[in-house]
């Protein structure tokens, strides 16, 4: 039997060790699934409800396996679905191949069914590396590229390979003229930067009494490294919300979150420090870093065309965060004077643990949001994996869920796309079968994606070792982060046909699937639901009634703002109404973004 391209494709992605493929059927594929079945589908094809979610789901996948994310597409309609998953990859620097399907070389050109630029769509989502297949010998040049540039530059890279062409009898690059041969794999590398910076760096946090440290998913691979820098300038670490899984948040210097779903004591940190080391992030919200002028800022970045951005850095490390970090140890000063910045971060942290306490025990109507991360996080497994989705559910996984050493958790952090959720979970549960995964999702985005993606988690439920995927939905009938959007910045009142959304049953949709679903309508019930999630012996959906006037209140709010407004919000008192009805402009703008700093 003679090898088609789409064999070789297939031989080709086993030989780079991809081990599961996510995709959604369609003609421009047809090819390509036909090889699969005379391949005893290997590379495994996970079948979605969407393209999107597969994309997402290769994302999820690459996010917590460190390895390459696959998904694939038919041409037209199903290479336009996965857009936005593989834009997910390309802001969030994920490795991800795209290979989706095109009309036949005959018919290109000819605005036929279906046909769409697609070199010219995806030019922009994989910048780094798109090509479409028209002959054999391309391959496997162009797949190895494609592959190689996803890792090197982490970022989502694409081949369009028309219809016809999967079927052609695959015939290698030869020796001649204008043939590229190719091979297989690339070795790992670390990139440091030269002596003479690494001084000029040691010089400027040498210099320095109050230091404070942000750290990204860049400095993942050096948590030691972070930990010894930190404790020996005495600074705080703040972390953006891809590096939430970095440090451990028991660290008694660890200041959390950072930005608008941030925590104060990283407000302060950033506020009051005179120096600042970046490591492997590129947080952008410039006005919670340091006046202009007040600190003196070194950055360690991997990526040099992601120095020097965010922040008047004096000194920009190109370099692995690690290697980066062992080589600046060395030249750090050890006699460093008195704690009394350090004494000042630590009781910061505390303070806004008790705070954050306080808030989530707040009585609300009918439950508190923050309550119900507050009471997941003693439950979660050493080796949990989190994902959350965009809304208001990620201020509660940005502030309640405390990271310790081996846990996992990510989230759309640069796209910042709604959706997510549950299919980041379902790529996890492929990436760590014998985990503990939760996907932490608002009502909204169960609706855009979730609900229909728990489908796809039903199929594939005895795949994994572990049985646990508990799905927890803040049912507030509201897509909320919006809603106070509206108030704090716009000052106008929640805008009803736009912000209001049905009250659906996702547990019960979860039982039409035969998966655990468990709907919480009552406080007292909060710990038992996902205690009842947890214990499921597959995918299981916990949703919560959760209450639409909980304002996430943003880390400048002063510490009597975050416990007063909350109480009085609370309490049931008259305002209330109006201001969930109207968003009384004077009240909420109290104690919401854009409100001069406390
Ligand atoms: C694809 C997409 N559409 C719209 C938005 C804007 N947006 C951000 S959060 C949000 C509301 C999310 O609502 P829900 O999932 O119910 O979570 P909640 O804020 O209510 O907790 C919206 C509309 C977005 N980020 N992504
Ligand atoms: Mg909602």
């Amino acid at each position: 039997m003679s090898t088609k391209v789409s064999d070789h494709i297939l031989e080709r992605l086993r030989a780079w060790g991809v081990e599961q493929v996510f995709g959604y059927p369609g003609d421009g594929i047809n090819g390509l699934l036909a090889a699969w079945a005379r391949a005893d589908d290997q590379p495994r094809f996970i079948q979605s409800r969407h393209e999107e979610m597969s994309a997402f789901e290769a994302v999820g996948y690459a996010k917590f396996s460190g390895r390459l994310g696959v998904c694939a597409a038919t041409s037209g309609p199903g290479a336009i679905h996965l857009l936005n998953g593989l834009y997910d990859a390309k802001l969030d620097h994920v490795p991800v191949l795209a290979i989706v399907g095109q009309t036949n070389r005959t018919a290109m050109g000819g605005s036929y069914q279906q046909e769409v630029d697609l070199h010219t769509l995806y030019k922009d989502v994989a910048s780094d590396f798109v090509e479409t297949v028209m002959v054999p010998e391309q391959l496997p040049n162009v797949l190895d590229r494609a592959i190689r540039t996803a890792y090197a530059r982490r970022c989502p890279t694409a081949l369009i390979i028309p219809a016809d062409v999967q079927e052609l009898d695959y015939s290698a690059p030869t020796h001649e003229f204008k043939m590229v041969p190719s091979s297989l794999g690339m070795s790992d590398y670390t990139a440091t930067p030269t002596d003479d910076a690494l001084r000029r760096a040691a010089d400027v946090l040498n210099a320095g009494d109050k230091p404070a440290i942000l750290i990204g998913q860049g400095a993942a691979g050096a948590v030691a490294e972070v930990r010894e820098v930190a404790e020996l300038l005495g600074a705080g670490v703040a972390k953006a919300l891809l590096g939430k899984d970095v440090l451990s948040d028991e660290l008694p210097y660890v200041t959390g979150p950072i930005g608008l779903l941030g925590s104060r004591p990283s407000y302060e940190l950033m506020r009051d420090c005179d120096t600042l080391l970046t490591i492997g992030s590129s947080f952008p919200y410039t006005q919670f870093m340091p006046e202009f002028g007040k600190a003196r800022g070194v950055q360690i970045d991997i990526d040099p065309h992601m120095v020097g951005m965010r922040y008047p850095y004096e000194v920009n490390l190109v370099g692995d965060a690690r290697a980066t970090l062992r080589r600046l140890i060395p030249l750090l000063d050890t006699d460093r004077g008195g704690r009394e910045w350090h004494d000042t971060v630590c009781a910061n942290v505390k303070r806004w643990h008790e705070t954050m306490e306080r808030r989530a025990g707040l009585s609300a109507d009918p439950i508190n949001p923050e309550f119900v991360a507050r009471a997941l996080d003693p439950l979660l497994p050493d080796n949990a994996i989190l994902t959350s989705d965009s809304g208001s559910v990620a201020n509660w996984y940005a502030r309640h869920i405390t990271m310790r050493p081996g846990m996992r958790g990510s989230l759309s952090g640069t796209l910042a796309t709604m959706g997510p959720g549950v299919p980041y979970a379902i790529g996890a549960k492929f990436a760590h079968p014998d985990r503990p995964v939760f996907a932490l999702v608002g009502d909204g985005a169960m609706q855009m994606n979730g609900l229909a993606e728990m489908i796809t988690a039903a199929k594939y439920r005895d795949r994994w070792s572990d049985p646990r995927l508990v799905v927890g939905v803040w049912n507030n009938r509201d897509l909320n982060q919006v809603t106070w959007e509206m108030r704090a910045m716009e000052g106008s009142p929640s805008f009803l046909p736009s912000q209001e959304i049905p009250d659906v049953q996702y547990a019960a949709f979860a039982r039409s699937l035969g998966l655990t679903g468990v709907r919480v309508e009552k406080p007292e019930d909060v710990e038992a639901g996902w205690r009842a999630a947890l214990e499921a012996d597959g995918p299981a959906v916990v949703e919560f009634l959760t209450d639409p006037a909980v304002p996430p209140i943003p880390p400048h709010a002063t510490w009597e703002q975050m416990e007063a407004t909350a109480a009085s919000i609370l309490k049931g008192d008259a305002d209330r109404g109006s201001m969930i009805k109207q968003g009384l402009k004077a009240k909420v703008q109290e104690f919401l973004p854009g409100r001069d700093k406390g």
